[in-house]
C-alpha cells in the first residue's frame, strides 16, 4: 500500500515510518520541521541525538536497500499539500504533523493561536485536497484521548448511544479537554466527521493515549535511525520523563497528588496500531474513532512504578499542580477495536523500563536540568496584546 506519513520526522512519524516500510509498504513522509525548531525556542532538546530527515532517510537505504521519498513543507501551505497528494498519489496518509504539547499551547495568547492554527488549517487543507484529488484515500488521522477528558461515565470508541426523553440517536462522544491543544483535536474531530458525512470521505481518528519508550525494532538497527527522547516539561511526556529523572537523580515531578489517570501506550504498539488501521480502511463516508491506548495508570502510579524498577534511589517530589485537571476522578475507557483487529499490547513492564534507564544513561551527560522544571502555569496571564 502506498502511504504518506506526515509529521514524518516527529517522535512518532519517524518510527511509524519505518515500521510500514519495512513491512513492504511504499512509503514517503512529509514534514516542515517546526519540531525542531520548537528545540531553538525553549533551548531544550532530544536526549538522545537524532539526525536530519535526509541522514535518517539515507541511512534506511543503506541499512535496509529500502527507499522514502520526502515532501518537505507545511500542511498550512494548500498549495504545498494539494501537490504532496497529486504527486505521491498514496491510499493511506497518516497524519501526525501538528503542534502536539499541552504545555506549549498554554504558554500565552501566540502560543495557543499557533496552535489551533497550526492543526487546524492544516488538516482542513489535507481533507479538501483528498476531497478533491482522490476521496478514496483513507485518512488515518492522530487524535488523542485528552479530547474525552476525564467524564464521570465511560469513554466510549469515539460515539455514544444516548436515549433523551425517550428518543434514541448515536452521537459523537462529548468532549471536555484539558488545554488548547486538547481542544484543537477536538476541532479536528468535528472537522474530520463532518467530511465524511458530506463527502463521503474515509477517516480513522485515533485517539492515542500518552506514549512512552524510544526504541522500535527498526530504530534500534541504527543509531543515526533514532528517535526523539524528550524531558524538557513542555514535551516530555511523564513515563519517559521519570524516567530520565531517574537515571539523572532528579526527583520524579509528579504533579499534584498524582491521583491523575491517564491511557498509556508503548511505542512500539502506537506502529502496529497505524498498521492496523491502515490494513482495515475506514468505508466511504465512516468517520471511525478507536482509542489507542492499553492501559490506564495513575501518574503517582506510573512514578511508583518506575522508582522501583530504578536500580538505585528515585525520590518523588509533589509539585504544586501547574495544570487545571481533576486529580481524583472516574475512568473506565473502552479500547477493543485495535485488539480486535488483531493488536497484541505491550504492556508496561520493569524489562521495557530497565532497558529506557540504558538509554537514559547512555545519554546522561547531554541533559539540562533547567529544562525539568514546569514553567507553564494553566491559570498565568500569558502575553497581553
Ligand atoms: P512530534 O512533534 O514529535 O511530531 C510531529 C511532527 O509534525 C514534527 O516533526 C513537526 O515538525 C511536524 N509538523 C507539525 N506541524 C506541521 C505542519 N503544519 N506541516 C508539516 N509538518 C508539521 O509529535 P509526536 O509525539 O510524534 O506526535 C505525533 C502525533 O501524535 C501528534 O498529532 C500528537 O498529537 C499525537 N499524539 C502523540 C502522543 C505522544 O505521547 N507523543 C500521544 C497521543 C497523540
Ligand atoms: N505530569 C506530571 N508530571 C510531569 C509531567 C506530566 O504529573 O512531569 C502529568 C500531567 O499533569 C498530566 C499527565 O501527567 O496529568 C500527562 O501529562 P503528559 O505531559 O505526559 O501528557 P499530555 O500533556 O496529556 O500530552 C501527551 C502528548 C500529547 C498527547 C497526550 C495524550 O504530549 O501529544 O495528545 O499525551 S492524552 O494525555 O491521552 O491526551
Amino acid at each position: 500500500m502506498r502511504v504518506l506519513v506526515l509529521g514524518g520526522d516527529g517522535y512518532l512519524g519517524w518510527p511509524t515510518a519505518l515500521y510500514l516500510s519495512q513491512a513492504g509498504h511504499d512509503v514517503a513522509v512529509a514534514d516542515n520541521f517546526v519540531r525542531r525548531q520548537y528545540d531553538f525556542e525553549l533551548g531544550a532538546d532530544s536526549l538522545v541525538p537524532i539526525e536530519s530527515l535526509q541522514v535518517r532517510v539515507e541511512t534506511w537505504r543503506q541499512v535496509t536497500g529500502k527507499s522514502i521519498e520526502t515532501f518537505i513543507g507545511d500542511l498550512c501551505d494548500a498549495e504545498f499539500t494539494y501537490q504532496m497528494i497529486k504527486d505521491f498519489r498514496p491510499e493511506a496518509v497518516v497524519h501526525f504533523a501538528e503542534q502536539r504539547a499541552a504545555p506549549y499551547s498554554m504558554i500565552d495568547r501566540k502560543h495557543a493561536v499557533y496552535t489551533q492554527v497550526n492543526n487546524v488549517v492544516g488538516t482542513l487543507n489535507l481533507l479538501y485536497a483528498i476531497k478533491e484529488i482522490d476521496p478514496d484515500i483513507h485518512l488515518v488521522k492522530l487524535g488523542t484521548m485528552g479530547e474525552y477528558g476525564t467524564p464521570n461515565i465511560d469513554i466510549e470508541e469515539g460515539w455514544l448511544e444516548l436515549e433523551y426523553k425517550g428518543r434514541k440517536d448515536r452521537v459523537l462522544y462529548p468532549k471536555r479537554p484539558g488545554s488548547f491543544y486538547h481542544l484543537s483535536k477536538v476541532h479536528d474531530s468535528h472537522n474530520i466527521e463532518f467530511a465524511c458525512r458530506i463527502w463521503g470521505l474515509r477517516a480513522t481518528d485515533l485517539n492515542q493515549g500518552v506514549v512512552y519508550g524510544q526504541q522500535t525494532a527498526e530504530t534500534a538497527l541504527d543509531d543515526r535511525l533514532a528517535t526523539r527522547f524528550d524531558y524538557d516539561a513542555v514535551f516530555g511526556t511523564v513515563l519517559n520523563r521519570f524516567v530520565i529523572q531517574a537515571v539523572l537523580g532528579h526527583p520524579l515531578t509528579v504533579y499534584g497528588s498524582g491521583g491523575q489517570t491517564r491511557g498509556i501506550i508503548d511505542i512500539r504498539d502506537t506502529v502496529r496500531c497505524i498498521e492496523l488501521a491502515c490494513d482495515n480502511p475506514a468505508d466511504p463516508g465512516e468517520f471511525r474513532v478507536f482509542n489507542q491506548m492499553t492501559e490506564s495508570m495513575s501518574v503517582l502510579d506510573i512514578a511508583n512504578t518506575v522508582a522501583e524498577a530504578f536500580p538505585g534511589t528515585a525520590t518523588i517530589d509533589h509539585l504544586d499542580n501547574p495544570r487545571v485537571e481533576f486529580e481524583k476522578h472516574y475512568y473506565n475507557v473502552t479500547h477493543t477495536a485495535l485488539v480486535e483487529l488483531g493488536l497484541k499490547p505491550h504492556l508496561l513492564s520493569d524489562t521495557l523500563i530497565t532497558s529506557l534507564f540504558d538509554i537514559a544513561k547512555r545519554y546522561g551527560d547531554r541533559a539540562n536540568l533547567e529544562a525539568m522544571r514546569p514553567r507553564v502555569n494553566w491559570r498565568g496571564a500569558g502575553e497581553r496584546r
